[in-house]
């Protein structure tokens, strides 16, 4: 008999351009690994409004994030990918995971105090509460494992902790999910300034990331003008934040060892290293930019895998909602 695959779950937000980061952090990942798990991916638009967000763009981005998801190589035979708004089950559920999780476990979230410094005459409960959607998301899934960039660590922790606690409270109900961070990538930093992580909530900033539909030009000039130092020295130095960032993309690409990369330099200034990591993600994101521009016009197609992604989705949401529930008392 074949073992059964141990379950993913993952989600990214359709706020902003999609960059190298979300890419390397976790898509790249998720596309690689399809044939080892079964895949649940979500296009996560109800976090997305944790931020005001204009409703109109908002329905756009969630459609052009979908085509860019199955251009990057998210195949619907392996995957299911589906709109998280169109399974009820995921705010249902956050709302039973709301009243079990203490309002300290929130507090210590970094990612809420980065994000309501950036915003703080206008601090949301929904962003507050944002990690417990998040928890219901891979809880709902019976998620193994969930792969995702260094910054999301803290939050799978927390949907950890939740699990454990409603699983002695209630009786057996979910799988206690875990983290799953690649070595290279996990934190990719804006081009801009390093010492701060690539986001696309930054994305206004001229120079800060690398969308995966900029335009081999526009990648050119935003490696050409990429914060580096005074040393011109091409090693992997941590200390040296704007290099090595460079380095790491250029390592997750062309996947050689830090070895063969130092090797390759040795020698050379940063405006080689700059247009020769241009050069390689130029030529692989040629392919992901072609098959967007080709899926954003097939508007029937996407809306029937995406309505298929939430008919699966929903069969299994729904059986661990309707535990969930009942087990803690509700009719
Ligand atoms: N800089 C990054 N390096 C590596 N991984 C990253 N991720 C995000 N930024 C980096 C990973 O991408 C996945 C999807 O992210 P998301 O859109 O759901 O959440 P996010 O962390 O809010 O993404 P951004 O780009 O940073 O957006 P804003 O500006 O809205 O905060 C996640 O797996 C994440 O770890």
């Amino acid at each position: 008999m074949q073992n059964k695959k141990s379950r993913v779950f993952s989600g990214i937000q359709p706020t902003g351009n999609i960059h190298l980061g979300n890419y390397l952090g976790a898509i790249k990942n998720w596309v690689d690994r399809q044939d080892h798990y079964e895949n649940i991916f979500c296009v996560v638009n109800s976090h997305a409004i944790t931020i005001p967000q204009d409703p109109k763009i908002l329905k756009e981005k969630t459609f052009e994030l979908s085509a860019m998801l199955l251009a990057c190589g998210i195949d619907p035979k392996k995957s299911t990918l589906f709109i998280q708004s169109q399974v009820q089950e995921h705010t249902s559920l956050a709302w039973l995971l709301t009243c079990i999780t203490p309002m300290g476990d929130l507090n210590r979230m970094t990612q809420f105090k980065d994000k309501s410094q950036k915003n703080p005459k206008s601090i949301l409960s929904g962003l507050f509460n944002y990690p417990n959607l998040m928890s219901a998301d891979i809880l709902l899934y019976q998620s193994d494992f969930v792969p995702v960039g260094e910054d999301q660590k803290q939050h799978i922790e927390l949907a950890r902790d939740t699990a454990l606690r409603f699983n002695r409270d209630f009786g057996e109900t979910f799988v206690i999910p875990k983290p799953l961070i690649m070595q290279e990538g996990a934190r990719i930093m804006g081009l801009d300034d390093p010492s701060k992580k690539m986001s696309k909530s930054s994305g206004d900033k001229p120079n800060h990331l690398i969308a995966l539909i900029d335009t081999p030009e526009e990648i050119l000039k935003k490696f050409k003008k990429a914060t580096t130092d005074s040393q011109n020295l091409i090693t992997f130095d941590k200390e040296r934040l704007g290099v090595y960032n460079l380095l790491t993309i250029y390592q997750c690409f062309t996947q050689k060892s830090q070895k063969t990369i130092e090797e390759e330099f040795k020698g050379e200034g940063y405006g080689k290293l700059k247009s020769k990591i241009a050069e390689v993600v130029i030529e692989s994101l040629r392919p992901i930019r072609e098959s967007y521009n080709y899926l954003i016009t097939q508007k029937d197609y996407l809306e029937k895998i995406l309505a298929e992604g939430a008919k699966s989705a929903r069969e299994i949401a729904q059986k661990t909602y309707q535990d969930a529930k009942e087990k803690m008392g509700l009719i």
